[in-house]
């Protein structure tokens, strides 16, 4: 302690101490077990609140702390490996502000006035591993531990196909440490538990601690069955060769030599450009392949890195800009049931409003009764809320030991909360349904709303809120009728005005030029959404011909099964909803004739998509399927023509190779367009 520290108050010795010790629990929960406590978020700021602590107050600050070492020990079964050069850890910064601070230090101790280039990467979700290779030949992993010593995982590594055994020069040097992140893709995390859950057994919460599950398996056989992968990030010690001074180079250099680097790696001129690039996978990051929890700036240049050094166990050059957390801890305020456009009844969580993934969060799905009783979800429960992206958020787990006394377990209710018409459950399905049909308002108003949607007849100025004035009002109980208001109507309506009023109907007479798909779509059958409804379409050709077909027929339409053919096929038998029909096509609805698959090069084709393609996203291949006459299905059967697979595929293709179908990879894929 120096002379001059200020001594710290009772208090915030005490706080410290509570801290250390849930930091040390945490730590043992998520290193040791697999078994994460609570969220990476909570963790996060439980850390950076006893830094805060010890840096106010040095004399706080104990060997044992945990803002002293990262990691934990290892577990006992595994031998241990100690790492010639220690595995460093990342500091971490949450926004804009603190990667420039960053910068900042990083020029003010080099002396560069003007800008550094960094080498940027995304921060996999995965477990930092060192793996030695003797004279170009494969020789030891470990996993990083507490970054002095970690397990070896030698025989577990090599499991990962994607790990180079020899490396691909013929002078090796003597010794050569490459480090990366293993990680386990998402592909392959929701086959796992897929399948975990079919067997009845415990799901993994993430991808990371399947990883580390499947890394700490004492029979590589086992790590062998589970998908891991490895990409290759740096170095540590190495003896002999010439290795190149730059960052970005030396990943090029690791790649020829025969190792996975991300492919989303490379080399920006300033901290500007870092920024860029942390914007730009932000929007991509849904779409990979992996999860990335953020992205990780390294200066480019070695000895600039090596001038700048270290502090505590943290490289003073490279810094993790993180993403806002996915998921954090709240309390369930109440559990209520919404009734959705077809009648089946959705819990929600509502929730003690917290902010996560972005946004502040106040409800949570929890996607069906059986979703709700398997979580056993209760009123008063700490929970873990998941927002990622735009999906909508989601109830992950109750922390059972936080559970208050008293509590019940919530049941379906008999009744629906909306009109009061019973609730029906068919035997061995998880949704259960309100019977009112469109007696129910809460149904009405789902399918008007559905029919307005972007994705359906995509009638301007008719949102959520709109649509529940004019079902109250009595003006609209169901799409027919809304073409069939008119301006006077709707501008005494409360908040509307007469300019507002003659937009909307502007906007439902603009809606009336569609396409076929849109508006298969928008009816809303049960079951058919948009894919389902542009194969109905381009099979039919005309809604003529698919109101007229048996069910033998409708069968017969590629990736369509048995009970979507009945929906569709009791949806046009169905009086009322004839009527409804009629009554839209009489208010002057219209679509282009389809044109004739039989005129493209790939006509009648059926196609299915699995896996990653590097230079097509999937909206895309559709459209070029679809403009040259083919289909695109969801899944694989006997009709199918081609699987095109890319990277991490799932598994349709071993669907494929059973059934003996013709599998194109991307190139080929390629080919068969332009060709
Ligand atoms: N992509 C990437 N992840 N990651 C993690 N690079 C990277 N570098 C690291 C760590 C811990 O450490 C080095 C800066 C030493």
């Amino acid at each position: 302690m120096s002379a001059g520290a200020p001594k710290a108050p009772e208090a915030a010795a005490r706080r410290a101490a509570e801290l250390r010790r849930l930091i040390d629990r945490y730590n043992y929960r998520y290193y040791a077990l697999d078994d994460p406590e609570v969220p990476d978020a909570e963790y996060d700021q439980r850390l950076r609140e006893l830094q805060a602590l010890e840096a106010q107050y040095p004399a706080l600050v104990t060997p044992d702390s945990p803002t002293q070492r990262v990691g934990t020990s290892p577990v006992a079964a595994f031998a241990e490996v100690r790492h010639r050069l220690p595995m460093l850890s990342l500091d971490n910064a949450f926004s804009d502000e603190e990667v420039r601070d960053f910068d900042r230090r990083v020029r003010e101790r080099l002396g560069e006035a003007a800008s550094v280039a960094y080498s940027v990467e995304p921060k996999l979700d995965g477990l930092a591993v060192n793996a030695t290779y003797v004279d170009g030949v494969y020789a030891r992993a470990a996993t990083r531990g507490d970054g002095e010593k970690g397990e070896d995982i030698t025989a577990n590594l090599r499991t990962i196909r994607s790990l180079p055994l020899r490396l691909h020069t013929r002078t090796p040097p003597r010794l050569l440490e490459v480090r990366g992140e293993a990680y386990m893709p998402l592909a392959g995390f929701r086959r796992l538990n897929e399948q975990a859950a079919a067997r009845g057994e415990k799901t993994f919460v993430n991808p990371r601690n399947a990883a580390a599950g499947a890394l700490r398996q004492l029979d590589p056989a086992v790590s062998a069955a589970r998908p891991l992968d490895f990409f290759v990030y740096g170095i540590g010690e190495v003896d002999g060769g010439s290795l190149p001074e730059r960052q970005g180079e030396l990943l090029e250099t690791l790649r020829r030599l025969g190792f996975r680097i991300c492919p989303q790696t490379r080399v920006v001129a300033s901290i500007d450009g870092c920024l860029r690039y942390f914007r730009e996978i932000g929007a991509e990051r849904h779409r990979l392949a992996y999860q990335i929890d953020g992205v990780v700036y390294k200066v480019d240049d070695f000895a600039q890195q090596r001038r700048l050094g270290f502090v505590a166990r943290a490289p003073r050059w490279a810094i993790a800009h993180k993403f806002p957390a996915e998921e954090a801890m709240t309390t369930v305020r109440g559990i209520e049931f919404q009734v959705g456009r077809t009648g089946a009844l959705t819990p929600v969580a509502r929730l003690a409003p917290i902010h996560v993934g972005g946004v502040t969060v106040s409800n949570a799905t929890l996607h069906n009764i059986d979703e709700l009783h398997r979580k056993d979800v209760r009123i008063g429960d700490t929970v873990v809320v998941r927002r990622a992206g735009d999906v909508i958020p989601e109830v992950v787990m109750v922390l059972a030991e936080r559970r208050p006394h008293g509590t019940h377990r919530v049941e379906l209710p008999k009744v629906c909360p909306v009109c009061g018409s019973p609730v029906e459950r068919v035997e061995g399905q998880a949704i259960a349904r309100c019977t009112g049909g469109r007696r129910c308002p809460a149904q009405r108003k789902e399918e008007i709303k559905h029919f307005a949607s972007r994705r359906a007849l995509d009638i301007q100025g008719l949102g959520d809120k709109l649509v529940e004035q004019l079902v109250d009002a009595g003006l609209v109980s169901s799409p027919a009728d809304l073409f069939e208001l008119d301006e006077p109507r709707l501008a005494a309506l409360d908040r509307m005005g007469e300019k507002s009023a003659r937009k909307l109907v502007a906007a439902i007479e603009h809606s009336k030029r569609t396409t076929l798909p849109r508006f298969l779509n928008a009816l809303g059958i049960r079951d058919v959404g948009e894919a389902t409804a542009a194969t109905l379409a381009t099979h039919f050709g005309s809604l003529d011909a698919l109101r007229e077909a048996d069910e033998a027929r409708i069968r017969e339409v590629p990736d369509v099964g048995p009970i979507v053919a009945a929906n569709v096929f009791a949806y046009f038998r169905d009086r009322d909803n004839a009527a409804i029909l009629d009554r839209l096509l009489a208010s002057g609805i219209h679509w282009p004739a389809l044109p004739t698959p039989a005129r493209g090069a790939l006509a009648g084709k059926v196609f299915v998509l699995t896996g990653t393609l590097e230079g097509y996203t999937r909206e895309d291949a559709t459209e070029r399927i679809v403009a040259r006459g083919g289909k695109v299905t969801g899944s694989v059967s006997k009709k199918t023509d081609y699987v095109v697979v890319g990277r991490e595929p799932g598994s349709k293709l071993d669907k494929a190779r059973s059934l003996g179908l013709a599998i194109l990879d991307e190139a080929e894929f390629t080919r068969l367009l332009r060709d």
